[in-house]
This record gives C-alpha cells, structure tokens and sequence, in this order.
C-alpha cells in the first residue's frame, strides 16, 4: 500500500510585528494535533512565519532583512528562527514543508533572497527537496494608485533558480520497493512504485500549467504548495462584471485557486497540498481562505472550514495516480512535443 497520511497547516493572519516565537507557537500546535492524529507529512503555506510583508514599501534594508531567514552552516534546519520546528519534527517524527522567504547569500549587497520552500524529511534528518519560486508576482515599483495593495515581489526576490525539481522521499510509504535518499526523481519505468515523488510550488506558480507540467513529466505524485492570495484590494474591484461587490472580487480569488489546483492536479494525475495564510493581516488585508487537498482526478476532498490555524488531514493513497499516468496523461504516448516549440521559443 502506499497510502500517506498527510496533513495541511493553514495559518491564520500575521501581523508585521507577530514575534516569530508567537507563530512557532502556533505551528507547534499544528504538529501536536497532527500528531495525535498519526500524520506523517505536515505541509505549511509560503512565507510561513511572518505576515505577507510584498504588500509594503520597506526601503530600510536592515528592516527588510528583518523578515529573512538564513542558513546556519549550509542547513536551514538551523536557521535561528526556523529550529525550534524542525527539533519538534525531529522528536515527532513528522515530515514538513514549509514556505520561508530565504537570505541565500549574505555575503553579497544587497543579499540574494529567494522566496522558498524546503522539504525536511523525518526519516533522513535533512532538508531533501528545496524550491524557490519561479513566477513572482506584482511589481518592483509600488502601484501609483494609492489605495492598491502592493505586491512587491519582484522588489524583494530573486527568480527561483533552481527549476521545478520533483524528488523522492524515503520513509513516507512502507516496503517502497524503490529506495532512495531523496535527491532524484526516477526514471518512467519506477514512476507509481517506491519512493513517492513530490514536487513543490510556491503560490502564483500554481496558476502555471508548466510548473505542473514540468512536475508530472518527472512523475510528481504529491504536489505541495503553500500561498497567500489577496481577498480584496480597490484595485480589484470592477474589473469583470463578475466583481462588481466586494463578497465576489474574493469569490472569484477563490474560484480561481482552485481551478487552478484542481486541473494541475488531474492534468497531471497527482494529489496536491494547497495551504493557504488567510484571513486579515494588520487588521487591514485580507488573504482567501480555500486550503484544501485535490486527488489525482481533480476532486477536492478535504477543505479547510475557517480562516484561521486549523490542521486538514486526508490519507492520500498514491496509487490513485496511476489511472491518469497510465492512460489520458501518459505523457510518452500521448505529448506531442514536435508542436510544442511555441512554448519555450516565446
Ligand atoms: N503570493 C502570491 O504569489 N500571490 C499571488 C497574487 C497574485 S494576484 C492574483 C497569487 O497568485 O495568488
């Protein structure tokens, strides 16, 4: 059998000034609940341990550097901030990803950030999967409207430059028949067999069919990824006859979430782990909700119900991957790469 009980850690809001060690508490919760409930992978949203800071100008860069974490000796389980919940991993024996927003090189001026996520396997003791996102969103300079939300994405991180790289995970499913140590994603012939192959996105990468794409190529059963979505801004208002109210400009930011996750995950026949920070950060901003687990049909089977910390838990069979990868979405029988061209040449 190689079914994984694995959990979603959905954070409620964080304010610019939350201490870290408030928000370590609460995830600290998260992991005993999941615990009890025999977890074996807890999955936390991108940028995890502060508030969604993109959306401010911060032009002091010692105050910016404020919301970073940094490696200790090339292990970011060690990072200062960060250790305390890997030691509990550790102690628990529980898998985790999480979402950082990462000082990659602090030697240079101004440092080399990446908006990240790590993937710290219990059985191995490390860090076995690391992604910095690919598609950052927003600008570089604030919007001219004044009352916009920025998104400042592009001010503050560096592309990922480490590609969409899926990995193998030892120790989530018993007698895998295909061990390995986490670094590489096999060949088609032990895809569906050993080992599970996860993949890892950070937010906006989600709405990218070839984020998913190059994942389900490597034979990707378990896509993790973690956000924070805007629910309303001005900005947003009016833009389709669909958001002419506040209630539906965030209908729509949900709508669009999950359609996004729901057709990554059946066009490439993998579960996925959507968690999202959600609810109104300094009282003023306010994040969707929808954090929710999609099998590899497509389906929504567990959602999270509030727009607080609240674990999810579903026991995801990995098996149920092979129907779409062996018939609609066998990529080597099907893809048509000679028409492909279009794609990487624009
Ligand atoms: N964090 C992040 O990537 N947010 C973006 C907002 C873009 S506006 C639709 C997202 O894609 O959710």
């Amino acid at each position: 059998s190689r079914k994984i009980v694995v959990a979603g850690a959905q954070l409620g809001p964080i304010d610019m000034t939350t201490p870290r060690s408030d928000v370590l508490d609460r995830c600290f919760k998260l992991m005993d609940e999941a615990k009890s409930k025999n977890v074996k992978l807890i999955v936390f949203p991108e940028i995890a341990l502060t508030s969604f800071f993109p959306r401010h100008l911060i032009q002091d860069p010692d105050e910016l550097e404020t919301f970073f974490e940094q490696e200790v000796e090339g292990d970011p389980t060690k990072a200062l901030n960060m250790k305390p919940l890997f030691d509990k991993a550790r102690e628990y024996g529980i898998d985790v990803s999480i979402g950082y927003a990462e000082c990659a090189d602090p030697t240079l001026t101004p440092h080399k950030h990446f908006n990240t996520a790590i993937y710290y396997s219990a059985k191995a003791d490390k860090i076995v999967g690391k992604y910095r996102k690919v598609h950052l969103p927003g600008t570089f300079e604030p919007y001219e409207r004044k009352d916009a939300t920025n998104q400042l994405e592009k001010r503050y991180f560096a592309p990922g430059n480490l590609g969409f790289k899926a990995f193998r995970v030892p120790g989530l499913v018993e007698n895998a028949a295909t061990k390995s140590s986490g670094q590489e994603a096999n060949s088609a012939d032990t895809i569906g067999r050993g080992d599970p192959i996860v993949g890892m996105m950070i937010c906006n990468d989600r709405r990218w069919a070839e984020a998913w794409r190059a994942y389900g190529l490597q034979g990707a059963e378990l896509v993790l990824e973690g956000y924070n979505t805007t629910g309303w801004a001005p900005e947003l208002l009016g833009t389709n006859p669909k958001n002419q109210t506040k209630e539906q400009v965030k209908e729509e930011a949900i709508f669009h979430h999950k359609l996004s996750v729901q057709h990554g995950s059946y066009t490439n026949a993998c579960w996925s782990v959507n968690v999202a920070k959600c609810g109104l950060e300094d009282g003023k901003y306010p994040l969707i909700p929808g954090s929710c687990i999609v099998d590899p049909d497509g389906a929504i089977v567990v959602e999270a119900k509030t727009e607080d910390d609240e674990l999810f838990v579903w026991e995801c069979d990995l098996d149920l991957c092979k129907r779409g990868k062996g018939k609609v979405f066998a990529f080597e029988r099907h893809r048509r790469t000679e028409a492909y061209g279009i794609l990487v040449e624009q």
